[in-house]
Formats: C-alpha cells, sequence, structure tokens
C-alpha cells in the first residue's frame, strides 16, 4: 500500500455519508422526479429505480474504507478459480461438475469489525462465507491484495439453477465494482451481453473483463481473441473497454488482475462511482421513457394559437369590412361566430407542438388539457366575441372639410366683391383660388376619413385579439401549462440526478 493511500484511509469518515451530499442530491432528484413520474410512468420501472436509490442510500451509510468487488460470469467461467487465484488461497470450491457456486462468498482484506460485518450482512453474505486475511490459512502475504478489498465469489447468471442467477443478479446490484470472468467458448454468448453487460455498459469505470483461460487457445491466437472480447463489448455499448487475458488455474496474468484490482480499489472510489453510474442509468431511462418537451409554452406558439382563431373568427374579415364600411354604418359590423372546425384544427396543432417529443405517457394529457375545453372554448369565443363592437374614432375628416369649406366660401364672396368693384382679374384669381382650397380641403378630408376608417378597423381586430387571447389562455394555454408543470418538476428532478461529473 502507497503513503498516499495510508493518508486516504486515515482520513475517511467512518462512512460515505459525509462527503457524498452531491450524490444524495443526485439521488433526491432521482426520488422526485420518480414521484412526479408515478400513476404515468410503469410502476415496475419507477420501483426498480426507487430500489436503485435505496441502495445507493444503503451503501452511502456503510463502509467507506471497504471496496467490494464482485466476481461474476457464466458457470464454468472459472469465477471460483479467479477468487481462490487471487487470495493465493483454495477458499471457494471449483469443479469441473456444474454449477458449483450457489451462495456469494467474501474474502475480506483486513480485520474483522463492526463496520465490516454491517457491510458484510448488508450484502447478504452469510457468517460461513465470509473469510478474513488474518484467518486464512498458510496466511498469505498480506501485501498481494489492497487493504479494504472485499472480493466476492458469485455463483453463475447461466446456468438451470435460478436461484443462482437471482443471488448472483442480487448481489451484482450491491457491489461497489465488478470483474467479469468470460472464457474461450462462451464470451460471444448473446445472453451474458444482453442481460448483463449491455445494462452495465455505462459502469465502465468499475467493471474489469477478464478472459479466463487463455490456456486453452494457442499463444499466437490470444490478441485476436482479446480483441474480438473488445469489439463485442464496445457493440455491448462500452466506451473503450479494458481485457485482461488470464489463466486462472496457471496462474498466468493473475499478478496483472491482482494490480489492476489494488489500483483500482486504492482510488477508493469505487463505491461513489458505481452509484453515480446508477443513477445516471436510471436518470438516463426515465428520460426516454418521458421523452422531451420545452420548459414552457413560447409566446410565439400561443401568438399562432391566437391568430389562427382570430381567423377563425373571422376578424380579418369584419376589420376589412369596418374599413370599407361608411362611418354611420361601422358600428353595425360584427365579429364571429367562430369556425368551430377551424378552431379545433388551430388548438390541435398547438397541442401537438407542445407534445411533439414527449412520449404517450406525458404527451397524450397534455393534448388533452388543450383539446378537453373545446366546445366550451367555441361557445365562449362566440359569447365574447359577440359582445366586441368597432369603436369609432373621431371623424377627423369632418373639421378639415368644414374649414376648408369656409375658407373657400370667404375666397368665392371676395371673388365676387373685386369683380364688382371692377377688379375683374384679381376676382378671377381669388375665384381660383377658392376652387384650390376647396378641391384641396375635399382631399384631405376624404384621406382623414380613410384613415380614420383604417384605425376603426385595425382596433376592432386588436379588441377581438385581446379576447381572443384572453378565452384561448383560459381555456387552452393555461391547462396545457399546468400539465407541463408536473413534467417540469419531473424534468428537475432528473437534472438534478443527472448533473455533470465535473461538479460531483
Ligand atoms: N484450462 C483451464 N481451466 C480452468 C481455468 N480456470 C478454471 N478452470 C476450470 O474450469 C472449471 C470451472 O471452474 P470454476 O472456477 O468452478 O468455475 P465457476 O465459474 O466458479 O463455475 P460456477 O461456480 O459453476 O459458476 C474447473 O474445472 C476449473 O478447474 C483456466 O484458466 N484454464
Ligand atoms: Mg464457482
Amino acid at each position: 500500500m502507497s503513503g498516499g493511500l495510508g493518508a486516504v484511509f486515515r482520513d475517511a469518515p467512518a462512512s460515505l455519508v459525509g462527503r457524498q451530499s452531491a450524490l444524495e442530491r443526485r439521488l433526491d432528484g432521482l426520488r422526485s422526479a420518480v414521484k412526479e413520474a408515478r400513476g404515468r410512468l410503469d410502476d415496475g420501472l419507477l420501483d426498480e429505480i426507487e430500489a436503485t436509490a435505496a441502495r445507493a442510500d444503503g451503501r452511502l451509510g456503510l463502509s467507506a474504507r471497504h471496496t467490494v468487488v464482485a466476481i461474476a460470469g457464466a458457470t464454468g467461467s472459472g469465477k471460483s478459480t479467479t477468487f481462490n487465484a487471487l487470495a493465493g488461497v483454495p477458499l471457494s470450491e471449483s469443479s469441473a461438475q456444474r454449477p458449483t457456486t450457489a451462495v456469494a462468498k467474501a474474502l475480506v482484506w483486513g480485520e474483522p469489525d463492526a463496520e465490516v460485518s454491517d457491510l458484510l450482512a448488508w450484502l447478504g453474505v452469510p457468517p460461513a462465507h465470509q473469510f478474513f486475511r488474518s484467518t486464512l490459512p498458510d496466511a498469505p502475504p498480506r501485501g498481494i491484495l489492497p487493504e479494504g478489498l472485499i472480493l466476492l465469489d458469485l455463483p453463475d447468471h447461466d446456468s438451470v439453477e435460478t436461484a443462482h442467477h437471482r443471488e448472483a443478479e442480487r448481489v451484482i446490484q450491491l457491489a461497489d465494482a465488478m470483474i467479469w470472468v468470460v472464457d474461450p467458448q462462451k464470451y460471444a454468448d448473446a445472453a451474458i451481453h444482453q442481460r448483463f453487460l449491455r445494462p452495465l455498459a455505462g459502469h465502465r469505470a468499475v467493471t474489469m473483463v477478464v478472459m479466463n483461460q487463455v490456456d486453452t487457445v494457442a499463444e499466437e491466437d490470444r490478441p485476436g481473441l482479446l480483441r474480438d472480447l473488445r469489439k463485442v463489448l464496445v457493440a455491448d455499448g462500452m466506451r473503450d473497454p479494458r481485457v485482461l487475458g488470464i489463466s486462472a488455474r496457471g496462474g498466468l496474468g493473475v499478478d496483472e488482475l491482482r494490480t489492476a484490482v489494488r489500483r483500482r480499489v486504492e482510488d477508493n472510489q469505487h463505491a461513489e462511482e458505481r452509484m453515480a453510474a446508477d443513477v445516471d442509468a436510471a436518470a438516463a431511462t426515465l428520460a426516454r421513457a418521458a421523452g422531451d418537451a420545452p420548459r414552457t409554452v413560447p409566446d410565439v406558439w400561443v401568438d399562432d394559437l391566437v391568430r389562427r382563431v382570430a381567423e377563425a373568427g373571422g376578424v380579418p374579415g369584419a376589420a376589412v369590412r369596418v374599413e370599407r364600411a361608411e362611418r354611420r354604418e361601422r358600428a353595425g359590423v360584427r365579429v364571429g361566430p367562430v369556425d368551430g372546425a377551424a378552431v379545433s384544427a388551430a388548438v390541435r396543432a398547438f397541442a401537438d407542438q407542445a407534445a411533439r417529443d414527449l412520449t404517450d405517457v406525458w404527451g397524450a394529457p397534455v393534448r388533452a388539457a388543450a383539446t378537453g375545453r373545446l366546445p366550451l372554448l367555441t361557445e365562449r369565443l362566440d359569447a365574447e366575441l359577440g359582445a366586441v363592437r368597432p369603436s369609432l374614432g373621431a371623424d377627423a375628416g369632418r373639421g378639415t372639410l368644414a374649414g376648408s369649406a369656409g375658407v373657400a366660401l370667404l375666397a368665392l364672396v371676395g371673388a365676387g366683391v373685386l369683380a364688382g368693384l371692377g377688379r375683374p382679374v384679381l376676382g378671377a384669381v381669388l375665384g381660383a383660388l377658392a376652387v384650390l382650397v376647396g378641391a384641396g380641403g375635399w382631399l384631405a378630408a376624404r384621406s382623414a376619413r380613410r384613415r380614420g376608417a383604417l384605425d376603426d378597423g385595425r382596433a376592432l381586430a386588436a379588441d377581438s385579439e385581446q379576447v381572443i387571447g384572453r378565452v384561448v389562455r383560459a381555456q387552452v394555454v393555461d391547462p396545457v401549462q399546468a400539465e407541463l408543470a408536473s413534467y417540469h418538476r419531473f424534468r428537475a428532478g432528473l437534472d438534478a440526478a443527472t448533473v455533470s461529473r465535473a461538479t460531483r
């Protein structure tokens, strides 16, 4: 053991709790996501994730000084032989008879104490199956394995004995790190990969893969065999897998395996790494099962919905009618009734946008929230739009026309007077001026009237859209937001659970 490691052990608290608050926060996030997903996502899946969180809690409350390394693999691959080779003592029965190991056995590289016995009890290893370095026959040299290692020999996961599989699966879920033992015959067996290695692809940091029985393969074929194993693991989703070829029976590669185990145990990070990998996997499963949605409904979607409902209510047409009508006729223009089919299509398009990347479990309620009140929506729109009247602005043209008519009249009178006084030229000029002022006034008045009509039309459209916005928010957007709020709480939990490794 290095001096550095001694320091780590001296400084380490008795349990993992003290230094794992980041992991605890992630677990809390995971649990709150599960809570929010109850009643929506599959209960079995949620139960499994809760069990993962409970296991992590259990491990966090136990010894931080020990690292549990489980030896797992198919029957006859040589798990017990590897266990014995690492210990340097034949502790676990290995045999040509299949299957051999029925219950997990533990070798503790250290002294028995309360902490280790709590951890072994939690792992479910009965006292009769516990071995301690200090009590081993022929006392193997202390330095061959790292202090704090708890090595577990597991039953197989593939023989006819289903009790073995259950025991192996149970312990694999609890271990801090794993040594997967495969052999040249069965390493590509689809069952092992589908059931175990694929789900553990994200657990690379805590998984060692060992190709045992390389003595049964010609020396020149061994590199190719290991290359192929690596390829199969990559296909399982494991990034850059590290594999080691050994012959547990012959001792080949056993020292290298001891070194690899030592390096990992001395990191003293496995319990945390394993739990982090479990939380990552659980959060990814939940995220996949739920799908994706925007955090809130963006304003542009609401604007688009309002615009489409306004069209369905004939708002643009009514605004144009106001604009074209004589002023006294404008007050009679009405908006609506709405075209129910067009409103329904607009609401469905809105719901589709909100639920587009969600899986059905969240998407269906979001859609239902959007469309659930469609009949009421149409009714309210008709009632409220029916009460919207064009508001008539001041008749700006009238003043202009009256003013210019007055000036024109004055000029005309002046022209007559001047003509009467024998100043016909001046009178004609003034007469022409009167015509010009009159015509100009009439033109200005007409354009002012047009502007007024346009403003009245626009005001009607704006008032109607405001009413539509209010009704649509109350009947469509708010119910969708309420449904998404639950989804957002779920995502917030997942966000907390999937905080980046750098900040852990
Ligand atoms: N040639 C050869 N045989 C091996 C090697 N390792 C184990 N064996 C033999 O393979 C057989 C099975 O070994 P075990 O260690 O019992 O295998 P296991 O994986 O523990 O099997 P279960 O407990 O049934 O799951 C025994 O006969 C071992 O002697 C090896 O490296 N080379
Ligand atoms: Mg065995």
